[in-house]
């Protein structure tokens, strides 16, 4: 095995808490791993790109929220719009935003989007014949929309089902609400289907989320996720199926018997996170208004302190995904949203890890 795959291997189970002592530090001390080390644009001239997924050749699929454009980034920094999503309707924050890649691609040439539709938030699923995107349709509908607060991710767990994330669509009480989609991490199939085993009987995964928008899981299989608080605490959550992170009652930290608190909380000015990404045993969260990337190293399950790159030096961040491979990160930016914005204003950097 090579030096640094061991190293990387060592370091995974470090995080699952297995061989601490092998590293020489002390139970719950620092263990050290990798952090950016450097940072280049990749591609400049875009319009609030918002979901984005890798593809088996190492380039990704982007969504534009407010163009309803598929977008295909190559490493080498090429981009070809590659379709147009259609029955999207943008307005506030909905628009076309989530998107994953089929763990399948390569044979069934699918992709999925979380999308705003005229009446409600919906997942689809489109197909990408390596040339122009097809065959919309549809396989979850019934979402709440509204101005704020629609969510938006969608990613593949390591478990080969499609994740969530729905926003209270200003409508607080649905979040407590088991039967509602809104205010949830949702866990369903490719079929739009609950996924086995789900603890409500339906769609629901976890609930009392208030509009949560990243989502990733770390080397032992772990879902973390960030949500966008209202006005005082923004926040990084452990995922439990069935658990409940407390909205409305709770925003940040509040020790509500049968309510799950967060890991870490920020303040709304320094982070108002939307994408999450794991990789070499810290989580990466991309701040909106909080214009910077906040590294968190991982122990098992806590959530360590937090530490910013690039404070506002590229403006509000919105996605950041973690390269194959895993030594470098994309990080998109989400300037044509701001009140007033031209379009064009957006950017995707590559953030080199050692
Ligand atoms: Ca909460």
């Amino acid at each position: 095995m090579h030096a640094r795959t061991l190293r990387r291997a060592v370091r995974a189970l470090a995080s699952a808490g297995l061989v601490t002592a092998l590293l020489g530090a002390a139970p719950g001390g620092p263990t050290p791993l990798s952090a950016p080390a450097g940072i280049s644009q990749l591609s400049a001239g875009w319009s609030v790109p918002w979901g984005m997924d890798w593809l088996p050749d190492g380039s990704a699929l982007y969504a534009e929220r407010d163009t309803h454009r598929v977008v295909r980034l190559a490493p080498n920094g090429t981009r070809t719009v590659v379709g147009t999503v259609p029955n999207v309707v943008s307005g506030g924050e909905g628009g076309l935003l989530g998107l994953a890649v089929s763990p399948n691609f390569a044979t069934d040439r699918a992709f999925y989007v979380f999308h705003t539709a005229a009446n409600d938030n919906r997942v689809a699923r489109l197909t990408f014949d390596g040339t122009a995107i097809g065959g919309y349709q549809p396989i979850l509908t019934g979402i709440a929309r509204a101005t704020y607060h629609n969510g938006g991710r969608l990613a593949f767990g390591p478990d080969g089902y499609l994740y969530a994330t729905t926003g209270d669509a200003q409508q607080t009480a649905l979040a407590q609400n088991t039967q509602s989609l809104n205010g949830k991490i949702l866990r369903i199939t490719t079929t739009g289907a609950p996924a086995p085993g789900n603890p409500f009987g339906n769609h629901v995964y976890s609930l009392g989320h208030r509009n949560p928008q990243g989502l990733a899981w770390d080397a032992a299989g772990r879902l973390w996720a960030a949500e966008l608080g209202q006005n005082t605490w923004d926040e990084l959550n452990l995922i439990q199926q069935g658990a409940n992170y407390g909205w409305p009652t709770c925003e940040g930290t509040c020790g509500r018997p049968g309510m799950t608190d967060p890991r870490r909380t920020w303040s709304t000015a320094e982070a108002s996170p939307s994408g999450l990404a794991y990789a070499d045993g810290a989580l990466y969260l991309a701040a909106l208004r909080g214009q910077r990337l906040w590294r968190i190293p991982l122990n098992g399950t806590e959530a360590g302190t937090p530490q910013a790159y690039y404070q506002n030096q590229l403006g509000r961040l919105r996605t950041v995904a973690t390269e194959p491979g895993g030594t470098a990160l994309w990080l998109s930016t989400s300037n044509s949203d701001s009140p007033g914005a031209p379009a064009g204003r957006d950017a995707v950097h590559r953030v080199t890890l050692r």
